[in-house]
């Protein structure tokens, strides 16, 4: 039974701006939740492999080939820190992945998303990237430490892949010729709302936000990151000569952001409930590619057996 002065001394902690490390004492929810969202975070690195996976062996030259294969190695080691941190909070690792392959823990909906074109590429380096580092910075400063320190060494990497999503952009939608230029388009009205609704729903429909701010999991409400988002990206865009794909979006001098027309809940609420274009086939890669690699986990543990032996026997 968690007392009112055990609660109380603990937000007290949490707004001097402590970080709570792994064996200090801690709500049971703030546990819950911290272990809800890492482990959510951790499969959107590990899913997230797959559409760009897709690209590797029809990367359009050897210099594009190797960078695209070291960001999905990239997106494997952010996963590997985030299922560690997860793991301080007392889950195994074995539980967290199970429950994303029964469709228990979700994932970020903006992988359900196919990528049919190199474009692609481009555009999900640019925006999904650069949405997760929006996201990302603000939780450096999370009020987890295992969390937090993950997130210092997530957005050094994930800066460097944002922008060679904005460089292949250039290369198609500034320096391309016309056929390049419009795949580039084509990419852009297809990435642009499944990367806002990456934020999650309206600060309003957001069920987790209050006491997760209060803790500072969270340090930003979602609408907050998303504006930020829209008003990073909006002239970077211009910049490319990409037309944005919302008659809605416009600056407001008063407020000093672009205002932007209304996201459709509809399409994110199904994406999220497993309805969304891939799904079915994301989680059956996953499942498969797991699967078949239980002869590695196997010999791992194994060889530590061995080695093990070897030592005590000495
Ligand atoms: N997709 O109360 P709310 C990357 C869920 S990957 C699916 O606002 P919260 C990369 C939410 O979980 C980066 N579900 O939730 C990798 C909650 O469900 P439950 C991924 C979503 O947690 C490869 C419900 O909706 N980044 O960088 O306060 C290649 C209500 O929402 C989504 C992270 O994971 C969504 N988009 O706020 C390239 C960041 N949005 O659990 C790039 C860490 C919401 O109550 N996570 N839901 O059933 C967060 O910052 C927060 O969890 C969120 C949501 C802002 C996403």
């Amino acid at each position: 039974m968690e007392s009112q002065e055990a609660l109380d001394r603990f937000q007290q902690y949490v707004e001097a701006e402590n970080k709570v490390e792994a064996k200090d004492w801690m709500p049971a929810n703030y546990r819950k939740q911290l272990v809800r969202q890492i482990a959510q975070h951790a499969h959107s690195e590990i899913v997230g492999m797959l559409p760009e996976g897709n690209w590797i062996t029809r990367a359009p030259s050897l210099r594009r080939k190797t960078i695209l294969l070291s960001k999905v190695q990239d997106e494997a080691g952010h996963g590997l820190y985030l299922y560690s941190a997860c793991e301080t909070l007392g889950v195994d690792r074995d539980t967290l992945i199970n429950e994303l392959h029964i469709g228990k823990a979700k994932y970020s909906s903006i992988f359900n998303y196919p990528t049919t074109s190199w474009a692609d590429m481009g555009a999900i380096g640019w925006l999904v990237d650069g949405a997760a580092i929006v996201n990302q910075v603000s939780l450096q400063r999370t009020s987890y430490g295992p969390y937090s320190r993950a997130m210092v060494r997530i957005c050094k990497e994930e800066s460097f892949h944002q922008r060679q999503g904005y460089e292949i952009m250039i290369s198609l939608a500034k320096n391309g010729n016309e056929a390049q230029k419009k795949m580039a388009q084509d990419a852009f009205n297809r990435w642009w709302w499944p990367s806002l609704m990456m934020f999650g729903p309206s600060d309003a429909h957001s069920p987790n936000s209050a006491q997760n701010m209060a803790w500072k999991i969270k340090r930003h409400s979602n609408d907050e990151l998303r504006q930020k988002f829209v008003d990073m990206t909006v002239p970077q865009a211009e910049y490319l000569g990409l037309t944005i794909p919302d008659k809605d979006l416009k600056w407001n001098e008063a407020t000093g952001h672009y205002d932007f027309g209304e996201i459709d809940w509809t399409e994110f609420n199904e994406v999220v409930r497993g309805n969304g274009p891939c799904n079915k086939q994301r989680i059956a890669t996953r499942k498969k590619a797991y699967d078949d690699g239980a002869w590695v986990r196997e010999a791992a543990m194994a060889y530590a057996e061995k080695q093990k032996a070897k030592k005590d026997a000495a």
